[in-house]
């Protein structure tokens, strides 16, 4: 059903603090409570197995930003392009007016380094599984397909985003004390990323998908579909990293 149609849907859509709560009780699907990230958390990954982990993510973080550029160039919206266009740069990296920022995938290499991986290992993509470029894939395909009013929607998993990175900062120095502290630097700037991005979005969708109940429900689903493009790599990543049996029908 199109965005016109679904405005058009007569219920009285929920009450604002009501549709928040929902998006934000999704958070119970949110890959921190995905058994990778568990034993992540709880420091049982071998070297090898967190090097996986940041060969594979590798190709998660240069999608950001083609994804954001698949939404710019969707949005006729001029003061949304405005918002939008710093998450592009805070992962690309710029030089402007003699101000100059490596950016987000820049600072993923150096975490790849930081784990033990060459420069080379992380942007040649020669450990990415198959299943995990798809799931990243699906993502960005979402967003070059669909309108960009559901991708920016689809971007509000970094609700639950702050937590996990705030994670890996208390636990990586104590449980991988061989990872050189200055990899965990991307996961400190988007403490700070995260929060800004999520405020806009958060705001868009909330104003946007509010004007039917059809629009939130709507928002709703592309939200779990999100979450599960994130809970699918998760699965891909440990599936590759801990050769974990496929439990399918006997
Ligand atoms: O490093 C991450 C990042 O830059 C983004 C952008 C945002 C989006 O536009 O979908 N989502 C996201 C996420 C990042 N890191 C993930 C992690 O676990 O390190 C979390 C992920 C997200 O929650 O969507």
């Amino acid at each position: 059903m199109t965005l016109l149609a679904m405005q058009n849907d007569p219920r009285p859509p929920m009450p604002a603090d009501e549709f928040e709560a929902k998006l934000r009780d999704k958070g119970t699907s949110y890959h921190i409570y995905h058994p990778f990230h568990i034993m992540m958390a709880e420091g049982k990954l071998t070297q090898k197995q967190l090097q996986g982990w940041v060969a594979n993510r590798f190709y998660y973080q240069i999608a950001i930003p083609v994804k954001d550029a698949a939404i710019m160039s969707n949005c006729p919206d001029r003061e949304i392009r405005r918002e939008w266009i710093q998450r592009i740069l805070d992962h690309d990296g710029f030089e402007i007016g003699g101000v100059r920022d490596e950016g987000g995938i820049e600072a993923w290499i150096r975490l790849g380094e930081a784990v033990g991986l060459t420069r080379e290992d992380v942007t040649s993509l020669r450990y990415l599984a198959p299943a995990a470029r798809f799931a990243v894939d699906a993502y960005i395909n979402f967003a070059r397909r669909q309108p960009w009013q559901e991708a920016i929607a689809s971007s509000l998993t970094e609700l639950f985003a702050p937590h996990i990175h705030q994670q890996r900062i208390d636990t990586w120095p104590e449980k991988y004390p061989w990872v050189k502290t200055e990899g965990l630097q991307y996961f400190k700037n988007r403490l700070t990323q995260a929060r800004r991005d999520v405020q806009h979005g958060l705001k868009f969708t909330l104003d946007y998908f509010s004007q039917s109940r059809a629009l939130q429900e709507r928002a709703l689903e592309i939200l779990q579909f999100k979450l599960d493009v994130l809970w699918a790599l998760a699965d891909a990543i440990m599936l590759q990293q801990c050769n974990v049996e496929i439990k399918g029908p006997k």
